[in-house]
């Protein structure tokens, strides 16, 4: 496949209502988007960089300077999903740029071969059952409301947000008035260290699914000294930006659950090795979310039908997040989101939203 034009394409999405984890509030998200342009059709990738280097080092600044710099330079003549991913890889790091220009690149090459994501990955299923994630709050009493909301919606799992003061009581209150059987899980992004293992400890009395990312992203033998001081299984995120990583972390104990993000680990390719390495070893994976348009909830929802997804995702509804998404939005059903079946992601920007929160936007032509 050959490539004309590269649009970079930044969007500016408002959040329906502010989402605080242990690291900040988010009142909107700050988006690029990479467009291909080949002579036989397009494809899209979205870029889940932040604006400021809180989740992860990356940020959309950086992510469309590394993009712009080395890149698009670095593709070759004709080019394909893999051909991107090797030609990229001499590249530190970076992996939430690398993701988007590859899964574009992908989306472009699906369409035009007429195989949708869900197909090309291995998708074993024609929709994925579908879980929340709900983010710290003022007060017990507004959390209630807000997982009441989700809960009637169809959502089939919870997860919390945590921090330190932000732990046992949520989780006690959720437990408490939604009952035993709510699956139900808690996410701190690295807020502890391994001197607060007597407290997440306590935690053990509430039949979660797993606690993820409880340490620093660097963390995989501290990770692994608390896992066996806790009955509740310990999940990776952020410790987790490539197969390798996720090779360390099983067999160090690290983890024995792995939340799988595209864009953390370089993208759908990279993200479908740790998927098969995690089968391989029998360690159950869900797909985690970056608060995604449809267009990169298409393709994590196609990820996520894969057979070794046996968790449900933070592949939520368009709406948990988003007033209007610039695709036909994704709408629960049961608890379920539909696997996009058409060619590539299978969905497109509606252009008129699409122009309506576009930011700014550049072609680099080749
Ligand atoms: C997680 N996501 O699993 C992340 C973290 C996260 C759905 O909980 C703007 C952009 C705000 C990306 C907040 C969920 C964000 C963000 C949190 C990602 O750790
Ligand atoms: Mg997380």
């Amino acid at each position: 496949m050959k490539i004309n034009a590269i649009e970079l394409r930044r969007i500016a999405m408002p959040l329906r209502a502010p989402f605080r984890t242990s690291f900040g509030v988010e009142t909107a998200r700050d988006i690029v988007l990479v467009r291909v342009v080949t002579p036989e059709g397009e494809g899209w990738g979205e870029c889940v960089a932040m604006s400021e280097p809180l989740y992860s080092s990356e940020y959309v600044d950086a992510a469309l300077d590394v993009l712009k710099r080395f890149l698009i330079p670095a593709l070759p003549e004709k080019v394909d999903a893999r051909a991107a991913k090797r030609a990229m890889k001499p590249f530190k790091g970076h992996r939430m740029a690398k993701a988007a220009l590859e899964t574009a690149v992908l989306d472009a090459q699906l369409r035009v071969s007429g195989e949708s994501f869900g197909s090309f990955l291995g998708a074993s299923r024609d929709r994925v059952p579908c879980g929340v994630s709900v983010g710290i709050m003022d007060s017990i009493p507004e959390l209630l409301e807000s997982v009441s909301e989700f809960v009637e919606e169809g959502y089939v799992r919870i997860k919390l947000k945590i921090e330190p003061g932000w732990d046992l009581a949520p989780v006690r209150a959720v437990r408490e008035r939604f009952g035993d059987d709510l699956l139900l899980q808690v996410d701190a992004n690295a807020a502890y260290t391994l001197a607060d293992a007597r407290q997440l400890a306590k935690l053990d009395d509430f039949d979660l699914l797993l606690i993820e990312q409880p340490l620093a992203d660097d963390d995989l033998v501290q990770h692994a000294a608390l896992a066996k001081q806790l009955k509740t299984p310990v999940c990776l995120d952020e410790s987790i930006e490539s197969v390798e990583h996720a090779a360390a972390a099983i067999t160090l104990g690290a983890a024995s659950i792995i939340n799988i993000k595209p864009g953390r680990v370089g993208g759908y390719l990279e993200a479908k090795a740790i998927h098969d390495l995690c089968v391989a070893h029998g360690v159950p994976v869900w797909c985690g979310g970056m608060l995604e348009t449809g267009l990169g909830r298409a393709a994590n929802v196609a990820l996520a039908a894969l057979p070794g997804f046996v968790l449900p995702g933070d592949t939520s509804a368009s709406r948990r997040y988003f007033a209007t998404d610039i695709t036909t939005p994704f709408e629960l059903a049961d608890g379920h989101l539909d696997v996009p079946t058409g060619p590539g992601l299978g969905i497109d920007p509606i252009q008129d939203i699409l122009d309506s929160v576009t930011t700014s936007s550049e072609w680099i032509k080749f």
